[in-house]
């Protein structure tokens, strides 16, 4: 029987810097698990045979932050096919422009292309109407994809193969259950585009809070999903036969996982009956170590590492945001507890809610910087993300919000605010950076991680990323890699090619610059870090965020924000303000 091939080119789109050069790196630092769960998905219909038994579905799939894509190459190689299309992963509203510019120059060569993710599922799920940017898409012929795919890509695929394609596919409405669901797992050779080959999964999808600036609740819902220990298990076998055993779990609150406690136990299972090297990196909220046993267990199932949404101390902010989970009189007792566990914490922490003026925001980081033991402390503008409920709010009462979206990556202004200016509020951000990752906290740091038993050489290389990343390469942390990438040819839509006359000589000015600003701040930090290894006291080491809350006794956090803390179960009740 003559064979067919059907291609699948699988695209995760990045986005662009203030010059309109697509950020992105030899090799990035985190993987995308929405590709490794397309990726997986097609490969799934691949070996059902989906188009039938004479077709071949061929798939390839790139991380645009650690691969230049060649799109006149993947035009060829579609055209040179019997049939096949261009997705466009995992596309969050900041990669939007660019996700369209990558779509426009292959639907001017009439190929298929599919658009799915945050920003098209965020806007149809909270919008009454279309965005412009959605309209666009469609009157270039693009096919938009709204709500996850697990059980749905083969069904895709036939609409492709057989040229009835929808406008738009919308699922948002009918989430797929995650128990036995196909498992996201990339190739080695993707993979390896990763530094440290960390690879990634979601065990779970869904959150049971209100954040009202977040869109997943909006997208993926508030109802635990969640995959069995056997599928977990499944996933670090396949990536273990590839050699990787380091996963980022990508739930955004992996302790409101239900199904948690067995998955663990599984991977404890593995690391120690089995002996897999596991290592990994989890998202949790700041109440997980009320959960009995959730820190130990995640310690011994190999997690090393922590992102806590953290988001503000000011109680007032905490609770305009809907974020009544977050109770600041126990970020002390939380954070301690991981440092017990010997796990790293990396917090996240928001800028400009209402009440946030430079000053505050001043002083709250010099607060955390004394009272809590949070080793990697990053900062995000409070941003109206499409799919929120603060970006709904603003929408529908017409308040300005900015239009580009490839700003929309929580460090750009997007709209006003009532206390600060734009200039106020972007000094506010840089200052934070410079504040907490000053030398002087960085060696405090350092002395919190040598007396509670961290390695030292890890906190020193977070250290330089965090600072560096947002002061010498200009871009967040989450977003950094090694060795920047700027293409001349590929620019933003609209924006002119500059002369190789002009570029390069720009940009080896560019490079020395960069890699100057690196190597001083990484030998500042080894020295502070050599001199901590040094210190025979080290071990020793304590200071307020060290020491452990006395029960009873106010502490100084809580003093502080005593007006604004609401009166809920369990809040500490100040005596001078009770009284009024
Ligand atoms: C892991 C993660 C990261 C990782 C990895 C990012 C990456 N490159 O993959 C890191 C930490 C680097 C990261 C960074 C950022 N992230 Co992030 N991230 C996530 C997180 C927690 C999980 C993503 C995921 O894997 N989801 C599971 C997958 C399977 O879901 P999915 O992408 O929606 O894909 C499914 C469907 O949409 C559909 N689908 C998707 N694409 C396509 C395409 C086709 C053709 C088809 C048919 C189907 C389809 O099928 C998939 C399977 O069902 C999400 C929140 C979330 N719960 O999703 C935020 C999220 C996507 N991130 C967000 C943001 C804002 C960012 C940052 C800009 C800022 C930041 N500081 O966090 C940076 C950008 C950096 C970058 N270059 O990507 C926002 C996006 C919101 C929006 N409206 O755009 C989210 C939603 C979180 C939030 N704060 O609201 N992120
Ligand atoms: S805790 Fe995180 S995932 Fe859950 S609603 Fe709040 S921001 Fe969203």
């Amino acid at each position: 029987m003559a064979k067919r091939v059907f291609r699948a080119i699988l695209i995760k789109p990045s986005h662009y810097d203030e010059d309109g050069y697509v950020i992105q790196w030899l090799r990035s630092t985190v993987p995308s698990n929405s590709l490794a769960s397309a990726y997986g998905l097609v490969a799934e219909c691949a070996a059902a045979k989906v188009l039938g038994p004479d077709v071949d579905i061929a798939i390839e799939a790139y991380d645009e932050c650690n691969t230049i894509i060649n799109v006149k190459r993947a035009i060829r190689q579609i055209r040179a096919s019997d049939g096949g299309f261009v997705g466009l992963i995992g596309v969050q509203s900041n990669q939007y422009p660019r996700a369209l510019d990558m779509a426009r120059q292959f639907r001017a060569a009439g190929i298929t292309v599919v658009i799915g993710g945050f920003h098209v599922s965020g806007c149809i799920s909270m919008l009454p109407e279309l965005p412009t940017d959605l309209k666009e898409a469609l009157a270039l012929g693009i096919t938009l994809y709204a709500g996850e795919a697990e059980g749905r890509m083969a069904a895709l695929l036939r609409d492709i193969d057989a040229g009835r394609l929808k406008p738009i596919y919308n699922y948002l409405s009918d989430m797929p259950e995650m128990s036995a669901a196909t498992l996201p797992v990339l190739p080695r050779w993707a993979v390896t585009k990763v530094a440290g080959h960390y690879s990634s999964f979601d065990a779970g999808r869904g959150c049971p809070f209100q954040c009202s600036f977040c869109t997943i609740i909006n997208v993926q819902g508030r109802k635990s999903r969640y995959r069995t220990a056997d599928d977990v298990e499944q996933i670090v076998r396949v990536n273990a036969a590839q050699d990787i055993t380091r996963f980022f779990i990508t739930d955004d609150n992996f302790a409101r996982n239900r199904n948690w406690e067995p998955i663990l136990d599984r991977l404890i299972e593995l690391r120690e009956r089995d002996g897999f090297r596991i290592r990994l990196l989890l998202q949790v909220d700041t109440l997980c170590h009320r959960i009995p046993g959730f820190i130990e267990k995640a310690a011994r199932a190999g997690c090393n590492a922590v992102f806590i949404g953290l988001e503000n101390i000011n109680p007032e902010s905490l609770m305009g945001t809907k974020k009544r989970q977050n109770k600041i009189w126990e970020y002390r007792e939380m954070l301690q507890a991981w440092k017990k566990a010997k796990v790293i914490t990396y917090a996240g922490y928001i800028l400009g809610f209402p009440t946030d003026t430079p000053e505050s925001i001043a002083r709250d980081i010099e607060i955390i910087k004394a009272e809590l033991p949070i080793d990697i402390l990053e900062f995000f503008y409070l941003t109206p993300l499409p799919g929120s409920e603060d970006h709904k709010k603003l929408y529908l009462s017409g308040v300005p919000t900015d239009p580009d979206m490839n700003k929309y990556d929580l460090e750009h202004v997007c709209t006003a605010h009532p206390r600060m200016s734009k200039q106020q509020w972007e000094q506010a951000y840089n200052n934070a950076w410079t504040r907490y990752y000053s030398d002087e906290h960085v060696e405090t740091i350092m002395r919190r991680a040598a007396a509670t038993g961290i390695r030292l050489t890890k906190i020193y290389e977070l250290s330089a990323i965090f600072s560096g990343a947002a002061r010498i390469e200009r871009v967040h942390p989450l977003q950094f890699g090694f060795f920047r990438r700027k293409v001349r040819k590929i620019r933003r839509h609209g924006m002119r090619r500059v002369n190789p006359l002009v570029f390069y000589p720009w940009r080896a000015f560019d490079i020395a610059r960069t890699v100057w600003q690196w190597y001083r701040l990484v030998r500042r930090y080894k020295a502070i870090m050599e001199r901590v290894k040094a210190d025979p006291a080290a071990s020793t080491y304590i200071d307020q965020a060290l020491t452990p809350p006395i029960a009873g006794a106010e502490d100084h956090v809580v003093q502080l924000f005593a007006d604004k803390i609401p009166k809920t179960h369990g809040a500490p009740v100040n005596h001078a303000v009770a009284a009024h």
